[in-house]
């Protein structure tokens, strides 16, 4: 325990009294200073002759006893401006209003120019040893364990838009290495919408909102982001994940994670190979439905950000196997026909495994949004002696972009500074000065080579863990703007893709495109981009045409097929349960002994179950409700169990009763159940119920012998849940056919 009569920035307290337990009351005395956290505390910075700079790392902010300025003078007080009198004009010389002030009108800073809206994590990854022989880079030597910062984000909307918008997912982790800090700055889909890196202002541009009203925000659907997408051709691989039901991801938890371009891999030997990275999540891959995501867009729209935290804060923290996709490191730099340096091709796992290299696990939430995952500045050019970029036209151009948009973005050239930011291997560099500045550099011959400073810093051979760029040859060439015809084939692999999902995403996928270019206003635009599809695959064409009443145009090119890829799909496969939400409707009716056991079996199984009640307080004075009717909408859970009676309230139920007439023989239920019902029941999630809940789903009109429909004994509901739950889904419930 600190000394309880200094404050943390060392000043005495006079008379200052121990701690006093919580109260609801606003505390009238100070209490005892926060230790501060690890994320408070960045690792220290070297100056560029080795010696420690001494300097405080970080500010004691908001951890001491006593609101100081920024200058360290305690206040007195912060809640009025000094004034001539009571009545009178406020004075100039109010150097803390003015400060406070002055702060407050500086807090923002730009957001960033795409993926402005994220969530992010800290955690650690452990490798298994299992690429030491193709890289020597000593993070992936096995039982390394280095330390992550993980930012997930969507791409197009403002830093302030919904979580649960049909977009691309930002997937970019900070690997805190001991050589150095490694970025792997990847998406949730593992090709990109261009080519070059070039045409990037031009696709962002597009899907931005229009620039005359500043709407849609965080969409797709819109005209000039159709307009760009139907106008190249290169752009459909990457939009055909998107209108997927990659595009809306249930969870950041349940996302896979690429790295999308090819990287190059050198070993001790100094030999190459050349990989591709993904991230697999341990609780499968898993998306939302679209009218789910639209009714969360409303209801939650930190959806995805709470769900994140939540699952860390209450242990049950996510992980994700990092694997990689290995080809030998030729001159044509192909595999199977395929171009490993186009960023708008995949080469599917069947020709090429993803061989597991070691597993992340987040286990810290941020203390402080702005400081870390605001702050955070991710860069493809972070590289480690190990691992290296190829010519990829389109990670040449993010090597240029990502440190010139932090310039801008966060202030200056010293971003490195920033707590979240601080690499934990040692620096020793020369960047001497500039904005923020926070290391006190020392030495008088902040250059290379010099004799002044005894030579220091020294430069470091291979041996000594020095990065060292491989030595690649390329090719005599002529200075030109063009692909290479390799990069020509656009439409094989979409088209692939689409007919390796099961008919019950592919129908997801078509009626993505309809709503998409339905809320086009232009024609043109719809039909180009059904020619697009036409030439992808004509069934897919058809059945978009049909819902826009629109004809589907003929196939304009010959393109090859490829062998479906199973590995793309995500239903069919059974996995975990751990963090799924199951929503339980309790009533005064409700057995709470059954109820009891039904939530212990729920935990025990690693979920988390809810009790969703009439109103707020207890239940029978003894369960608490979690949930009311009218706080609580489906797209919360994965599940329903319905255990009461579905009415407003005991006393109102004859009410209720002869209001709606009874017509249907049914109990009359209150309306916001049975939306919550037949909302769950249309997007396919499990529902089960118990004593008078079979009367209720039956009063929804949701038919007892449907697919995924429970009525048994509270004992037998949760291991049938649980069966349900490790398919996600009850897809047998989507009006589609279940085979192609
Ligand atoms: Fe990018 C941010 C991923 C192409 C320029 N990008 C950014 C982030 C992710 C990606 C995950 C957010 C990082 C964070 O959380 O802070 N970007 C990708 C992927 C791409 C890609 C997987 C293709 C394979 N990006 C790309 C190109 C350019 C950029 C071609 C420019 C030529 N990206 C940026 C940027 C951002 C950025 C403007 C905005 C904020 C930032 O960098 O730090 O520099």
């Amino acid at each position: 325990m600190a000394d309880q009569s200094t404050s943390a920035d060392g000043l005495p307290i006079p008379g200052a009294p121990a701690p006093q337990a919580p109260s609801l009351a606003e505390p009238t005395e100070p209490r005892e200073p926060l230790p501060p956290k690890p994320d408070q505390d960045g690792p220290e910075t070297v100056s560029p002759t080795g010696v420690p700079t001494g300097a405080p790392k970080t500010s004691n902010a908001q951890s001491g006893r006593y609101l100081t300025t920024a200058q360290g003078a305690r206040l007195q007080d912060t809640d009025h401006s000094l004034k001539a009198g009571p009545r009178g004009p406020v004075l100039l010389q109010d150097h803390h209003l003015r400060e406070k002030i002055t702060h407050f009108d500086h807090e923002r800073i730009p957001e960033r120019v795409v993926h402005a809206r994220g969530a992010a994590a800290h955690g650690v990854f452990t490798a298994n040893g299992a690429a030491e022989g193709i890289t020597r880079a000593g993070f992936l030597a096995k039982d390394a364990q280095t330390p992550v910062f993980v930012r997930f984000s969507t791409v197009l909307g403002s830093r302030g838009s919904s979580d649960t918008v049909r977009d691309t997912r930002g997937f970019a982790t900070k690997f805190y290495t001991d050589e150095g800090t490694f970025d792997l700055v990847g998406n949730n889909i593992p090709v990109f919408f261009i080519q070059d890196a070039i045409k990037f202002p031009d696709v962002i541009h597009a899907g931005k909102p229009h620039p005359d009203r500043e709407i849609p925000q965080a969409q797709s659907a819109h005209d000039t982001f159709w307009d760009f997408v139907s106008l190249h051709t290169e752009a459909q691989h990457h939009t055909m994940w998107n209108m997927s039901d990659r595009g809306i991801p249930r969870s950041y938890r349940t996302m896979e994670g690429f790295g999308v371009h090819t990287f190059r891999l050198v070993n001790a030997k100094g030999e190459t190979s050349l990989v591709k990275f993904h991230w697999k999540p341990r609780l499968g891959v898993h998306s939302l439905v679209w009218e789910e995501a639209q009714i969360i867009n409303g209801m939650d729209p930190d959806f995805h950000r709470r769900d994140l935290a939540d699952a860390i804060e209450a242990g049950a923290y996510p992980q994700w196997d990092l694997g990689v996709q290995v080809f030998p490191d030729t001159e044509e730099e192909m595999f199977a026909g395929i171009d490993l340096l186009d960023p708008t091709k995949i080469v599917p796992e069947e020709l090429a495994p993803v061989q597991i290299i070691g597993t992340m696990t987040l286990n810290r939430n941020t203390t402080n949004y702005f400081a870390e995952t605001e702050q955070v500045a991710f860069h493809p050019g972070h590289l480690v002696p190990g691992i290296d970029v190829t010519n990829d036209p389109l990670l040449q151009g993010r090597l240029f972009s990502y440190i010139d948009t932090q310039l801008t973005r966060l202030g200056g050239p010293n971003f490195h500074q920033i707590p979240i930011n601080r690499p934990h291997a040692p620096v020793n560099d020369m960047f001497r000065e500039g904005f923020h500045q926070d290391a006190v550099h020392s030495g008088v011959a902040p250059y290379q080579p010099n004799s002044l400073d005894g030579g220091c810093p020294f430069l470091a051979g291979a041996d000594m863990g020095a990065f060292i760029d491989v030595p690649a040859p390329v090719a005599e060439s002529r200075k030109v703007r063009e692909n290479p015809a390799t990069f020509d084939d656009h439409y094989s692999q979409p088209r692939q893709f689409f007919r390796s999902l099961t008919p019950v995403e592919q129908d997801h996928l078509i009626q993505a495109y309809t709503f998409e270019l339905g809320k086009c206003y232009e024609e043109n635009i719809r039909i180009r981009q059904l020619q697009q599809l036409a030439n992808i695959d004509e069934r897919l064409c058809a059945e978009v045409a049909a819902g826009l009443g629109l004809t589907p145009p003929a196939p304009a090119v010959a393109v090859e097929d490829a062998d479906p890829s199973p590995a793309l799909r995500q239903v069919g496969k059974a996995w975990p349960v751990d963090g799924r939400v199951i929503g339980i409707l309790a009533d005064e009716t409700t057995d709470l002994a059954a109820l009891d056991q039904v939530r212990a079996a729920i935990d025990a199984a690693n979920m988390v179950p809810l009790i969703i009640a009439p109103k707020g307080g207890k239940l029978a004075g003894q369960v608490t409700a979690q949930r009311t009717y009218l706080t609580a909408r489906s797209t919360e859970f994965d599940a329903v169990i319905v255990a009461g009676a579905g009415r407003h309230g005991a006393d109102d139920a004859d009410s209720l009763d002869a209001k709606a007439g009874n017509p249907s023989g049914h109990p009359a239920i209150d309306p916001r159940v049975a939306i919550l019902l037949t909302e769950a029941y249309r997007h396919s999630k499990a529902l089960a119920a118990w004593g008078p809940g079979a009367a209720v789903l039956a009063a929804s009109g949701i038919p007892g012998d449907a697919p995924g429909i429970i009525s048994t004994d509270p004992a037998q509901i949760v291991p049938a849940l649980t069966e349900l739950l490790s398919q996600h889904r009850v897809w047998e419930r989507f009006p589609v056919a279940q085979t192609a």
